[in-house]
C-alpha cells in the first residue's frame, strides 16, 4: 500500500562537493532522509519498472535510511533494486554494479572519509546510469525540488531483512540482496595481473593494509589475502564498524599514523596502503617513503601499461585543478590529452564516457579509471601492486627514478578545519577582489604571474562552472591555491594547496615544509589566514 505523506521543506538541502553531508542528528529530523530521497526520484524521469542500486559504507544509520530509500523507491515505481547485502556497497562497487546491471542510477549512503556514528557524519548522493556521481545539472535539480517539496510517497511494508541473500518481494518491486564483493574481486581480477602479484607475494613481498573499519576491509581481505594469498592479517581493521573504531576513517598522514609510522621503521614491510570510509580513497606508503597522492597519479598513469588492463596505453589522463602538475608532464610525454577539471568526481564522468581519459586522480588521495566512474581506493592499491611486482623494484626506487625523469612537484594541502563561515567567505571574497591587480606584485622572494578564479568549461557537454578555487600562480611555476571545502558539515573548512616545481634531482631531497616554506608564507601573506580565521596553524597538512 502506497502511502503519501505530507511534509514541508528544509532549506539546507544542497547537495555539496559529493552528496548531502550532515551530521547524523540533523538527518534524524522528521522527514530529513524521506524529503531528500522524494527530491531525488522528484528530479528523475524514465525509471518506471527500472533498477536501482542502494548501498552504503555502514556507518552509522546506514541501515535505517536503506530501508526507508528501499520503501520509497518501491513507492516511486521502480522495478527492482539491488542492495550490498548488510547494507554494506563501497563506493566504487555501487557504481561497477550500476555499470554492470545497466541499473537507472543508485543510491550511495556514505560520508566518505567523515567519522561515523550517532552524533557524526551521515550522507546521501545519487550516481547515474553511467555509474558515477550526478553532474552539476541533477544535483541543482534535486536542490530546487527539496526547497519545495509537500509530499513524499512510501510503502507500508515491514522492514527488508539486508543479513540474506536473495530475492525479496516489496509491494511489487524486486528486493535483491547481493554479494557486495564478488562482482567487484571478478572486475579486479580483469585488470589486474593477479597470478604475478600471487607470485610477488610468495616470495615473501610483504604489505600492510589498513581498512580503518570501514568499508574496504571485506573487500581487501577477499582480494588481498584470499585471491592473492598475501598472509592473513595484512588487512588490519577489516571489519566494517558503524562508528569506525572511533577513528576518522581519512587516509593521511595524520588519520593513518600509525601505519606511516610502522611505514618508516626499520622493520617496515614492503608497501603500505589505506582506504577511507566508503572505500574511494587511497594511501600509499613505501617502505620509508610516503608517496604523495598527485605523485601516485603520475606514477600510476607513467606504468599503468604493465597492467593487463591497460596494456593498450592511455587515452587521456584528468586531474582536479588542485592536484599537482606532476601528471601533465607524463600526459606530455605519452603523447595524451590532459584535463584539468574542478574538485570532485562527477567532473570526471563526461571525460571518461566520452573515451577522453583513461586514469583520472586528485590531490584528495583519490584516483580511478573508466573501469568505473567513481574514485577506486582499492583498485589503486591493486595497480600498484601490480607496477611492483612487474617492476621489482621498491617503491621508493620507482619514486625516486620518476622524479629524475619528470622532475618533482613538491606538493601540500594545509587544512583550516571547522572555521567561522562568515570568516571564510570573507577570505575568499578578499582574494577574488584582487586578483586583477596580483600579477606583477612581489610577495617576499616570490613574484605572482597569473592569478584567477578557477572556471570550467566541460568540454564534452559545454556546462560551465565557475567559482572553483582562487589560483595564485608565481613565476617559474609554483602556486598556491584557496578552496573553500564542499564536504565538511561544521562551520566552513579552507584548503590551502600549496606546489612548487623542481627540476633539478641535484634538489629532489628537501623535506616538503622546507621545499614550500615561500609559498606558505606568501599564502599568509596574500590571504591573512590568521587575522581572519584566528588560526595561526593549520589542523591537518597533507
Ligand atoms: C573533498 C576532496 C575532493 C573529493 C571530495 C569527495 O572535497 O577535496 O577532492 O572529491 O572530498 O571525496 P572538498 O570539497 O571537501 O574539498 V570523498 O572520498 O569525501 O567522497
Ligand atoms: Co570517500
Amino acid at each position: 500500500m502506497i502511502q503519501t505523506v505530507a511534509t514541508t521543506p528544509y532549506a539546507d538541502q544542497k547537495p555539496g562537493t559529493s552528496g548531502l553531508r550532515k551530521k547524523v542528528p540533523h538527518f534524524q529530523q522528521p522527514n530529513y532522509v524521506q524529503n531528500f530521497v522524494q527530491a531525488i526520484f522528484d528530479s528523475l524521469e524514465g525509471f518506471a519498472g527500472k533498477t536501482l542500486v542502494i548501498g552504503g559504507d555502514g556507518r552509522y544509520f546506514n541501515r535505517e535510511v536503506i530501508q526507508i530509500a528501499l520503501k520509497m523507491a518501491a513507492a516511486a515505481g521502480f522495478g527492482r533494486v539491488l542492495v550490498g547485502r548488510g547494507g554494506i556497497l563501497s563506493t566504487p562497487a555501487a557504481s561497477n554494479v550500476i555499470r554492470k546491471n545497466r541499473a537507472f542510477g543508485g543510491i550511495i549512503l556514505s560520508a566518505s572519509h567523515n567519522p561515523g556514528g550517532p552524533t557524526e557524519d551521515f550522507g546521501i548522493k545519487y550516481n547515474i546510469g553511467n555509474g558515477g556521481p550526478a553532474p552539476e545539472r541533477i544535483t541543482e535539480a534535486i536542490y530546487a525540488r527539496t526547497k519545495e517539496i509537500d509530499e513524499y510517497r512510501i510503502v507500508d511494508a515491514p522492514d527488508v531483512d539486508l543479513d540474506k541473500l536473495g530475492s525479496f518481494d516489496l509491494e511489487g518491486m524486486k528486493v535483491e540482496v547481493i554479494d557486495p564483493v564478488a562482482d567487484y574481486a571478478e572486475l579486479m581480477e580483469s585488470l589486474f595481473d593477479f597470478d604475478a602479484i600471487a607470485a610477488m607475494f610468495r616470495d615473501g613481498f610483504r604489505m600492510s593494509f589498513d581498512a580503518m573499519s570501514a568499508v574496504t576491509g571485506p573487500y581487501a581481505q577477499a582480494i588481498i589475502e584470499t585471491r592473492l594469498g598475501a598472509p592473513v592479517g595484512t588487512v588490519r581493521n577489516a571489519t566494517p564498524l558503524p562508528d569506525f573504531g572511533g577513528h576518522h576513517p581519512d587516509p593521511n598522514l595524520v588519520h593513518a599514523k600509525e601505519l606511516y609510522d610502522a611505514m618508516m621503521g626499520a622493520d617496515a614491510p614492503d608497501f603500505g596502503a589505506a582506504s577511507d570510509g566508503d572505500g574511494d580513497r587511497n594511501l600509499i606508503i613505501g617502505k620509508g617513503i610516503f608517496v604523495t597522492p598527485s605523485d601516485s597519479l603520475a606514477l600510476l598513469a607513467a606504468n599503468a601499461h604493465l597492467a593487463p588492463g591497460y596494456s593498450g596505453g592511455l587515452a587521456g589522463i584528468a586531474r582536479s585543478m588542485p592536484t599537482s602538475g606532476a601528471a601533465d608532464r607524463v600526459a606530455e610525454k605519452l603523447g595524451v590529452g590532459l584535463y584539468e577539471t574542478p574538485t570532485g568526481w562527477k567532473f570526471f564522468g563526461n571525460l571518461l564516457d566520452a573515451g577522453m581519459a583513461t586514469i583520472c586522480g586528485e590531490e584528495s588521495a583519490g584516483t580511478g579509471s573508466n573501469h568505473v566512474r567513481e574514485k577506486d581506493g582499492v583498485w589503486a592499491v591493486l595497480l600498484w601492486l601490480n607496477v611492483l611486482a612487474a617492476r621489482k623494484e621498491p617503491v621508493k626506487d620507482i619514486v625516486t627514478k620518476h622524479w629524475a625523469e619528470y622532475g618533482r612537484n613538491y606538493y601540500a594541502r594545509h587544512d583550516y578545519e571547522g572555521i567561522d563561515s562568515d570568516a571564510a567567505n570573507g577570505l575568499v571574497a578578499a582574494l577574488r577582489e584582487k586578483l586583477k591587480a596580483l600579477p606583477g606584485t612581489k610577495v617576499g622572494p616570490l613574484t605572482v604571474a597569473e592569478a584567477d578564479d578557477f572556471a570550467y568549461l566541460d568540454p564534452v557537454d559545454g556546462s560551465e562552472s565557475k567559482h572553483q578555487g582562487i589560483r595564485i600562480l608565481f613565476e617559474g611555476g609554483s602556486r598556491v591555491v584557496f578552496r573553500l571545502s564542499g564536504t565538511g558539515t561544521s562551520g566552513a573548512t579552507l584548503r590551502v594547496y600549496i606546489e612548487r616545481f623542481e627540476p633539478d634531482p641535484a634538489k629532489h631531497g628537501m623535506e616538503t615544509a622546507e621545499a614550500l616554506a615561500d609559498l606558505i608564507a606568501a599564502a599568509e601573506t596574500l590571504a591573512g589566514i590568521r587575522e581572519r580565521t584566528g588560526r595561526a596553524e593549520p589542523d591537518v597538512i597533507t
